[in-house]
């Protein structure tokens, strides 16, 4: 995914142009670039096609990199933070791909990925810019199963305890057993119950 066609916007009053610019370079991924270099809290966000898949991936950006590059952390819509990429090099543009983190996508959902200069290398000249070449995403895992927040009691239907839950099954003679959940508070450490109810029993 060229950085430069997703879709940037900024927090700048401008439109895309000057310190916000999409340029030209022959040896860029798609012979094109997206350039920012307005300072401390300025930021870019990017639209990136859905993954395929539901999983934990991990990001990378291709970047052009030189000695007045700045620092940037990369969030998601919801303000999770993905990474922080430090852009300085010791050299004259030199091409090269960082992993940003990674983060939990789900198939179908566009992602937005927003990128915020929070400073730059102690050894950095003070311009705090960033060359946005090109974004990979490589599935590294399944996301983690969503954690049951609160369980209500089959007893009266009405005691809720809160906290965090996790559910676990097993398998008893009839072929399928009820779910187990614990709560990491411990209280009560463990309660059996039946989720879903087995077939006959109502
Ligand atoms: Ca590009």
């Amino acid at each position: 995914m060229e950085c430069e066609t997703a879709q940037p916007i900024t927090n700048s009053a401008s439109s895309i142009s000057g310190n916000y610019d999409v340029r030209s370079d022959s040896a860029a991924s798609g012979g094109k670039f997206y350039f920012m270099q307005a300072g401390v809290n300025a930021w870019s966000q990017f639209t990136l096609p859905a993954v395929a898949e539901d999983g934990l991936y991990e990001l990378y950006i291709r970047s052009k990199d030189n000695q007045d590059r700045g620092i940037m952390a990369f969030t998601l819509a919801d303000g999770t933070a993905v990474g922080t990429v430090d852009f300085y090099a010791n050299s004259n543009g030199v091409y090269q791909e960082h992993a940003i983190g990674q983060a939990a996508l789900h198939a179908g959902e566009a992602i937005s990925l927003r990128m915020t200069c929070t400073g730059k290398n102690s050894a950095a000249a003070g311009k705090y810019g960033v060359v946005a070449d090109r974004f990979r995403l490589v599935r590294v895992g399944d996301l983690p199963p969503e954690p049951v927040q609160t369980l209500r009691l089959p007893l009266d239907g009405t005691t809720a305890l809160t906290g965090t839950w996790s559910e676990s099954s097993y398998t008893d003679s009839t072929g399928s057993g009820p779910s187990r959940y614990s709560n990491t508070a411990g209280i009560p450490p463990s309660i059996p119950g039946r989720h879903p109810p087995r077939a006959g029993t109502g």
